[in-house]
């Protein structure tokens, strides 16, 4: 408590003395990085400052649900793409990362080099890619960075509305595996707070209704699906088919259903990529095995991108990483 309380202001100093406030969720925005960047923004407006969220993932990339919510929000928060920010750009700007800690996983490079200049509140590892910032929140044994926030908006006697407390509930909904993984009862306390505030969990999973052919695909994902060992489920994916990361990622998420300690799907996604994305329940530490293939995330949801190969060769790259783990 003291650590986030410290955090609040320090916080409070940086959005009071800098320029533009630019919040910055990562590359391919999820539920849980809209939902914290929506809660800081009440932060900033809070402090009579302008926020501005800083999304630039191709409109056609973006989750239906995710972009259901930046089309219901986006007359209240200003929304700019990275070229937009470019042109109100001033040396004083602050950049407040949610949801992310890394430089490649967000659509700024020289902009974010000054740490005086960086926020970052997060639940993710931290590795040597992560960026210098010296006021920074990051804790990976909380559930999510939607989860922080709220603790954030409490601390700061905000009370969001039906609406954001949504956001904010579906930020945890996703990360936490529908509330099944990586909860505590702080977890379930800040779910209590935003019911409080009238988010509604039917409105909630409403946002995660699938779109059916994606789902379908998805589906299609899992039924390629190994055991490879007792523990460990992997999907392959057809090489010439192009699925999303987000795909990908709920492939292996579904396989936690069964009994497996760790699932992993890897897919073409395009532009010459191969992804691989990891899921576990508690003994594997998927953080760390993909992180040894240049990728990130934390021990139970990480996920890595490959270029200039193929869904073989992606395979055997992690095979050999995992099998002194699970042998
Ligand atoms: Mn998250």
């Amino acid at each position: 408590m003291e650590v986030i309380k410290n955090f609040k202001i320090n916080l409070d100093q940086k959005i009071l003395q800098s320029g533009n406030i630019v919040i910055v969720p990562h590359n391919g925005i999820d539920f849980d990085a809209i939902g914290s960047a929506i809660g800081i923004s009440l932060v900033v407006k809070k402090l009579k400052k302008a926020p501005f969220i800083l999304i630039d993932d191709p409109v056609y990339k973006i989750d239906h649900g995710v972009q259901l919510i930046i089309d219901e929000i986006k007359n209240n928060f200003p929304i700019i793409t990275k070229e937009k920010y470019s042109q109100i750009a001033t040396p004083q700007d602050l950049f407040v990362l949610t949801d992310v800690n890394k430089s490649h996983m967000i659509c700024l490079k020289d902009e974010v080099k000054n740490k005086d200049n960086v926020v970052i509140i997060d639940h993710h590892d931290e590795d040597e890619s992560t960026l210098g910032s010296n006021c920074k929140y990051i804790n990976s044994d909380i559930s999510s960075a939607s989860e922080i926030v709220t603790k954030l908006l409490n601390l700061y006697k905000i009370k969001p509305s039906s609406d954001v407390a949504n956001y904010l509930l579906a930020g945890i909904y996703l990360d936490t595996n529908k509330l099944t993984k990586n909860i505590s009862s702080e977890t379930m306390k800040t779910v209590a707070t935003l019911l409080d505030c009238g988010a509604n969990m039917n409105v909630v999973t409403d946002l995660f209704a699938e779109d059916f052919n994606s789902d379908r695909r998805v589906q299609e994902l899992v039924s390629k699906a190994k055991i490879i060992t007792y523990s460990i489920a992997l999907i392959l994916a057809d090489e010439g088919v192009e699925y999303t990361k987000e795909e990908l990622a709920k492939a292996a998420d579904y396989l936690l259903k069964y009994k497996v300690d760790a699932a992993f799907s890897i897919g073409n996604i395009g532009d010459n990529t191969i992804s691989i994305s990891a899921r576990s329940k508690d003994k594997i530490n998927v953080g760390s095995i993909m992180q040894a293939l240049n990728g990130g995330g934390n021990q139970h949801s990480a996920a890595t991108k490959l270029e200039n190969t193929t869904v073989e060769e992606a395979n055997k790259k992690l095979l050999k990483i995992i099998k002194p783990i699970i042998l």
